[in-house]
């Protein structure tokens, strides 16, 4: 596959990088942390968005060396923030079947330095299902570490109730395809509001992505959402930008 092959060269020239958005209390509306989010500067096609790439990198196999790069790379730029922040990475279904995942984390921790409990894995639900025992085991490993395991885009999946049984989660993050329409959709309500309380129940914190409007705010701090994300708060930005706020009055 050509673009298999370009993924590789180009993660040799540097044309790789990593975005940033802000993960904000609900409450405060102060920044808690960021998400990175991978971007692909291609020589001639420009921009490639990661929805075009990284299945291609995971069937390629390419996604152990690019995901470490997105470890290696997001905890080194964390751990120089003067201001202690979480930072969240996504981790791909193919990583988290790598019994060598737990081991690559924990040497990234040492060299970058960064304190383990400000590091946030997100897994999708579609990459717990193929062999949960197998993904159990390597997330407990990866907990034993002290990095927290979030669930990403929850309700998208197929098994929500029984993942949150099985496995450990530090934070459930609600997909933006349900927060997109809580004003005008009881079904989407619904779906919002019962995940806060049986999240709450099992004393699992809710982050809300792609909060865009200040009708989505409004919903989810009336239902007693701690967590949100998205554009409203602010986008996908680069090193730079962040790093001016990041380091402010510190
Ligand atoms: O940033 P954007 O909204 O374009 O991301 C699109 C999708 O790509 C999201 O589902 C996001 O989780 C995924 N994604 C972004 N960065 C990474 C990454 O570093 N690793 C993996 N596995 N997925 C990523
Ligand atoms: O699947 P994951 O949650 O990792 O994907 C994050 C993706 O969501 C990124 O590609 C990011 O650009 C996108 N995103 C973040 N905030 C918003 C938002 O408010 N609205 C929309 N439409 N997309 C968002
Ligand atoms: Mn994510
Ligand atoms: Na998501």
């Amino acid at each position: 596959n050509a673009l298999a092959m370009e993924m590789r060269s180009g993660l040799q020239a540097g044309e790789f990088e990593l975005f940033y958005q802000p993960q904000i209390d609900a409450v405060t509306s102060k920044v808690i942390g960021y998400e990175a989010l991978l971007r692909w500067r291609h020589s001639r096609r420009g921009m490639v968005a990661p929805s075009e790439f990284i299945p291609v990198a995971e069937r390629s196999g390419f996604i152990a060396e690019l995901g470490e790069w997105v470890l290696r790379t997001a905890c080194a730029e964390a751990a120089t923030w003067g201001n202690p922040l979480c930072i969240a990475v996504n981790v791909a279904a193919q990583q988290l079947t790598d019994n060598k995942l737990p081991a690559i984390v924990g040497e990234i921790l040492t060299q970058t330095g960064l304190d383990a409990k400000r590091l946030e894995l997100e897994i999708t639900e579609s990459s717990l299902i193929a062999d949960q025992q197998h993904a159990l085991h390597v997330i407990r490993q990866l907990k034993r570490l002290g990095v927290k395991i979030a669930m990403d885009d929850y309700g998208t999946g197929y098994s929500s109730l029984s993942t949150l049984q099985t496995f450990p989660f530090d934070k459930i993050k609600i997909d933006r395809a349900f927060v997109e329409d809580v004003a005008s959709s009881r079904q989407s309500a619904a779906i919002v509001r019962s995940t806060l309380i049986l999240a709450s129940s099992l004393d699992i914190p809710v982050l809300a992505e792609g909060v865009e409007t200040e009708e989505h705010i409004d919903f989810l701090r009336r239902e007693g959402c701690p967590q949100v994300q998205g554009f409203l708060f602010g986008k996908p930005m680069p090193r730079d930008a962040i790093d001016a706020v990041v380091n402010r009055n510190v």
